[in-house]
This record gives structure tokens, C-alpha cells and sequence, in this order.
């Protein structure tokens, strides 16, 4: 019986050590896109890391700020776009990285590399690209669309879904009179007004997170929408078109950026370099088929993947990213919320 009492208690003791130390490592709150990082991904870091990962999800690059501005959520890491990274950084939201830690930034295609909202990538990591278009259900309709004007047409009232998104809806205004998309004042906000006024009585659906369920529904025909879903479409059936509108369209790069107050930087940095695996972001590239900025993964996507044209569109069209377009911001906010609350 003694012979026995030693390994028991050795057992006991080195379980209870395991879970002493599981409860001490401290998680990773991480808040993103909606569908955008797929769980497997996430569950996949806690099974090698025993970092346990609490994820929350927003739908807009407004909502985000906002909580980061009011200090809510105390997250380790987000996922702006690039323009709200920008303004992150003028305000002073996120924090310095340390690229020691970042051993696979070496994966990253360089051209996504020193851009405008983050020069010397000081601050964020590229995560996926993409641009806002138009997708078509070409079973039920029949005629082109090839434009934001050609999408807001009488004959698609009720038929349409778009992003639930201001600067997006703002800035398809801004393309249709010819103005620019990131030099924005009180003057063109007035002359969008009467346009977007009309479209949004035209449009059945608004939803930022997930477009892509109305047109698989079958409960409205054609739509605006970002390349992600559209390629989702796609890959489900190829009557559902993407079209890059011919006034020009807004191509982002979301990044991963660490907020100013994050309790677990060090694990926001492994999840950081873990999302950079060639292997993992295939994974991601799967799930969400945007244009992926990470060159040695597009290496490991087959050539289905790199040929579907919502993904990796191929041929001309004006793109353009946006950028801080500092206090007007809330002016889209409000002129938005103006027209739909008419509608
Ligand atoms: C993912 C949304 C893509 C982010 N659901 C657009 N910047």
C-alpha cells in the first residue's frame, strides 16, 4: 500500500501544478471583424500556446474606435482598417510594436508594406486586403450593372443588400458625382445627400457582417458588398458575379494593431506572428477568401483559389484607400443616420 501512496501523490501534485499554471496565463482578448478570423484559427493557438483566447466581433471601423476611445473592453488586439489605423495612431490608441517578436513578417509581399496609414510599420500588421463591390446574381438579373448608379435603380427596389456602413455608403455617393473619396467637406456631404437620400429607400437589407446570407437566401438579387463575400458567393455558385464599380472602388488593408492599454502584449505579439504562418493563413485564406497580403501563404493557396476574381480581381478599375478624414468623420456618421432614419 505505501508502495503505492509516492506515485499517487506525485501524480496529484504535478496536476494540480498544471492547472495552477493554466489558471495564471493570462488570456488574449482579442476583438475583430466578424467573419473574418475563423475559430479553428483561434482554437488552434490555445491548443499550443495554453493561451485561452476571448473573442469579441464588430462590424465597422466606427464602432471600433468608438469603444477603444471610451476605454471600454481593455482588448490585447483589434483589427482596423488601415484609415482607422491611422487614426488610432494620430490619437494615440495603440501602441509601438515590438518586431523582435515578429519573426514572420518575412512572409508579407513588401507591397503591403510602408503604407500611408503606418510608414514605417511601426504600428500594425497587415492581416487581409480586399475592395467593395458590386455582386450580382446574374439568374435574376439580367442587364449589366456596372455602376453605383446602375445598382441604386428603381427596377432593384427591395432587392438590393449593402454594407451597413457610412463611409462606404457615403463614399459610393462621392464616386457617382465624380468627388473625391478622402478630401471631404460640408459642400460634398450636401450634394451627396439628395443621391444617397433616394438610394436607401431602394435597399432591403443593410448588414456589414454577413451580405452574402440575403443573396444565398434568394431574398434580394444583387447587392454591395466587401470581396470576402462575393468570393464566398462565388466558390457557392457561379452565377453570383462580382463587379468592381466603374467610378472607382475602395480598397482597404486591415491590420493588427495593439491598443495603448493591452494587459497581455506579449501574447497579442504571438497571436500576431501565429496569424503569419504561411500554414495558418492559408487556413484563414480558406475560410475567408479576401486577397491575402501574406506572399508565402497565396504560395500554398491552390490555383482555384488565386483565380477567383472577387479574391484577387484581375484587370483595371480606379481603387483607392481611404484615409483619417479626421472631424468630418462624425458628420458622415449623422448625415447617414439623417437619411436612413427618413427612409
Ligand atoms: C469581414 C469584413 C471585412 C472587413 N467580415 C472590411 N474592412
Amino acid at each position: 500500500m505505501k508502495k503505492l501512496l509516492l506515485p499517487v501523490v506525485a501524480v496529484v501534485l504535478i496536476l494540480a501544478a498544471v492547472l495552477i499554471v493554466r489558471a495564471r496565463t493570462p488570456g488574449l482578448k482579442l476583438f475583430g471583424w466578424s467573419e473574418y478570423i475563423p475559430q479553428p484559427v483561434i482554437d488552434g493557438f490555445t491548443a499550443e500556446t495554453g493561451i485561452k483566447v476571448s473573442f469579441e466581433t464588430y462590424s465597422s471601423n466606427e464602432e471600433l474606435i468608438a469603444k477603444l476611445v471610451a476605454g471600454d473592453g481593455s482588448y490585447d488586439l483589434v483589427q482596423p482598417s488601415d484609415y482607422a489605423a491611422e487614426v488610432m495612431i494620430r490619437q494615440g490608441l495603440v501602441q509601438k510594436l515590438d518586431r523582435t517578436k515578429l519573426g514572420n513578417l518575412k512572409n508579407l509581399d513588401a507591397g503591403y508594406l510602408k503604407r500611408a496609414h503606418d510608414p514605417g510599420d511601426d504600428y500594425s500588421v497587415p492581416y487581409m486586403s480586399g475592395t467593395v463591390g458590386i455582386v450580382v446574381n446574374t439568374d435574376k438579373v439580367k442587364t449589366p450593372v456596372r455602376s453605383y448608379r446602375e445598382v441604386f435603380a428603381p427596377a432593384f427596389r427591395n432587392r438590393l443588400v449593402v454594407l451597413n456602413d457610412s463611409r462606404e455608403l457615403v463614399t459610393w455617393g462621392l464616386y457617382t458625382l465624380g468627388l473625391p473619396i478622402n478630401t471631404i467637406d460640408a459642400a460634398s456631404l450636401e450634394r451627396v445627400r439628395p443621391l444617397i437620400s433616394d438610394w436607401v429607400k431602394l435597399v432591403k437589407v443593410f448588414d456589414s457582417d454577413s451580405p452574402k446570407t440575403a443573396l444565398l437566401n434568394g431574398d434580394v438579387d444583387l447587392g454591395i458588398v466587401w470581396s470576402g463575400e462575393a468570393a464566398i458567393l462565388w466558390n457557392t455558385d457561379k452565377k453570383f458575379q462580382y463587379v468592381i464599380p466603374a467610378e472607382g472602388a475602395h480598397q482597404f488593408l486591415d491590420v493588427l494593431a495593439i491598443p495603448a492599454g493591452a494587459k497581455n502584449v506579449e501574447a497579442a505579439h504571438r497571436f500576431m506572428d501565429y496569424l503569419l504562418r504561411p500554414e495558418v493563413s492559408k487556413l484563414i485564406s480558406e475560410a475567408f477568401p479576401y486577397t491575402n497580403p501574406n506572399a508565402a501563404a497565396r504560395k500554398l493557396l491552390t490555383p482555384e483559389q488565386l483565380a477567383n476574381p472577387a479574391s484577387y480581381p484581375q484587370g483595371g478599375g480606379k481603387l483607392e484607400t481611404f484615409r483619417d478624414i479626421g472631424r468630418v468623420a462624425a458628420d458622415i456618421d449623422r448625415l447617414v443616420t439623417d437619411v436612413k432614419s427618413a427612409k
